[in-house]
């Protein structure tokens, strides 16, 4: 039966050109028989080219994918390795295709050992280069994410086993998204989890000996230890939850933690706040991405009208192998921000280079690659800005208003569990620049039922809307169109409650 795999990627999350590259291979290593990319991703600009690029390789590939499938058998060492570096051979002729792709984000140096002996001189396609077998076997560097293509002129009967010794590099540390602030109040007993007194490991529910705890002390990313649980074999899931604190009503906060995964097979963990009654906290909840670098995975949510418990908690769900998390945050939104929304200064980290975090285009479809590249239509600009070093710019090259989401727009879905209250007056706000007189923009400020048109000048001013619901809004959220042709810098975006709007003041995640 063909199998066609459909390459696509969540909307909130943008995928880079190399995972983008990785997901294509292994497709095509898994037995794909035809690609198809869904609506994402042309309008970013390196994944359009990106997409180039995979078809002109695929395009020279095809006699090659068009042998009739046969299946590649292949050992792992260590086997724990497994879902790391993925391997396909396609015999056609007298030689064998070696498809290979690095399934994850660390890097690895594989030995490459065939089950026969090839000629020495074996090219690498697309890449200009030659790898040289000796004793059937070969050597070769992946990038997180790398593929390569080799043409070894040998063959063996497909019942015989590829090894792959595989040494991943150490997975190093990337930067964080949340930088503790000077004033900042940490609500989290123990955040460096030091101590067996604030974090408890439990695993009630797992098999014994199948989940345990260990003290490590060589894997941390502060003091002298992290939360290390380690599972051997199919049991249901270990936990550290920490101790309880106690949530505001109606309050911001911004919680996380760095955490490192080592593990094969459906491997699952995550971070996330827990309610007494055991119910996770779905805005808060983060997956852990396997053969990473110690990441910091952060997220911003808001309390309803009830003073809340809560404890944070790391769990490893299913999978075989390590887990690590250390350096954990809880903070309120300071008394000092009245911002609700992240980042409004579009001075904080980027999700994509040049696209920042928590802002979103949206619909804005106005060409194929209107995010990054060298004249990108839609994301940060460090020569304009109102304040700080930089603004969001937006470029609508359209002459007239086409389809109704054929522009570009700059949203932010506001912290979920945030709720605008029926009959409070809120004030949307923000400072923006044309690149000539009398544009065309609209603005919803903070529902679909506060929609505003307006018109900007060539010069950097303020406009606000406000908004007083009819009703509870529940998902709330802001955004800027630019409707008519031409180029606006939007900056000091901000959302609070009130009338009139006050000083900007960025809420940092
Ligand atoms: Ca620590
Ligand atoms: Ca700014």
């Amino acid at each position: 039966m063909p199998l066609m795999h459909v390459a696509s990627a969540n909307r909130m999350r943008s995928m880079k050109p190399d995972a983008q590259r990785a997901q294509v291979y292994l497709a095509l290593i898994g037995g794909a028989d035809g690609i198809i990319w869904w609506i994402w991703p042309p309008c970013r600009a390196d994944n359009w080219a990106t997409i180039k690029l995979l078809a002109a390789e695929m395009r020279k590939l095809s006699p090659v994918l068009t042998e009739p499938p046969a299946p590649t058998k292949v050992r792992w060492e260590p086997a724990a390795l497994r879902d790391t570096v993925q391997v396909r051979a396609i015999q056609r002729n007298d030689i064998t295709f070696l498809l290979a792709a690095n399934a994850v984000e660390t890097a690895a140096t594989v030995q490459i050992k065939l089950p026969a002996s090839a000629k020495p001189r074996a090219p690498g396609w697309f890449e200009n280069r030659v790898m040289q077998i000796t004793g059937g076997a070969f050597s070769d560097r992946f990038e997180g994410y790398d593929r390569h293509v080799y043409e070894i002129h040998g063959q063996w009967p497909t019942s015989e086993e590829i090894t792959l010794q595989i040494k991943l590099d150490q997975p190093g540390r990337e930067d964080p998204v949340h930088r503790a602030a000077p004033l900042e109040d940490e609500l989290l007993l123990d955040p460096g989890c030091e101590s067996d007194l604030y974090w408890s490991f439990d695993s009630t529910d797992a098999v014994p000996q199948v989940a345990y705890k260990r003290l490590d002390e060589g894997t941390r990313m502060s003091g002298r230890r992290s939360l290390f649980s380690e599972r051997t074999g199919a049991g249901k899931s270990a936990t550290y939850p920490g101790r309880w604190v106690t949530l505001k009503p109606h309050t911001r906060y911004s919680f996380g933690g760095w955490a490192r995964l080592e593990s094969v097979g459906e491997a699952q963990a995550g971070l996330y706040l827990e309610s007494p009654s055991g119910e996770v906290r779905r805005a808060t909840e983060m997956t852990i991405s396997n053969y990473a670098p110690w990441r910091q995975y952060g997220t911003v949510f808001a309390t309803d009208e009830q003073t809340v418990l809560a404890r944070p908690v790391v769990r490893f769900h299913s999978g075989i192998g390590r887990l690590w998390a250390d350096d954990f945050f809880l903070v309120e939104a300071s008394d000092r921000c009245r911002n609700m929304i992240v980042d409004g200064g579009f001075e904080g980290p980027t999700a994509q280079p040049g696209s920042p975090r928590w802002w979103f285009d949206r619909y804005g479809l106005t060409s194929a690659g209107q995010i990054g590249g060298p004249d990108a239509l839609w994301g940060l600009d460090r020569s304009e800005h109102y304040q700080g070093k930089q603004c969001l710019r937006m470029t609508n090259p359209l002459t007239d208003i086409g389809p109704a989401d054929a522009h570009p727009v700059a949203e932010q879905r506001l912290a979920p569990g945030l709720v605008l209250h029926q009959g409070r007056s809120y004030v949307f706000s923000f400072y923006l620049k044309g690149d000539r007189p009398d544009l065309a923009l609209s603005a919803f400020a903070g529902s679909w039922y506060s929609y505003h048109q307006f018109k900007a000048t060539d010069g950097w001013q303020r406009y606000s809307f406000p908004y007083t619901p009819e009703n509870d809004e529940t998902q709330p959220f802001v955004r800027v169109d630019l409707l008519g042709q031409g180029k606006v810098w939007l900056d000091e975006v901000q959302f609070e409650e009130g009338t009139e709007p006050t000083e900007c003041r960025d809420w940092e995640e």
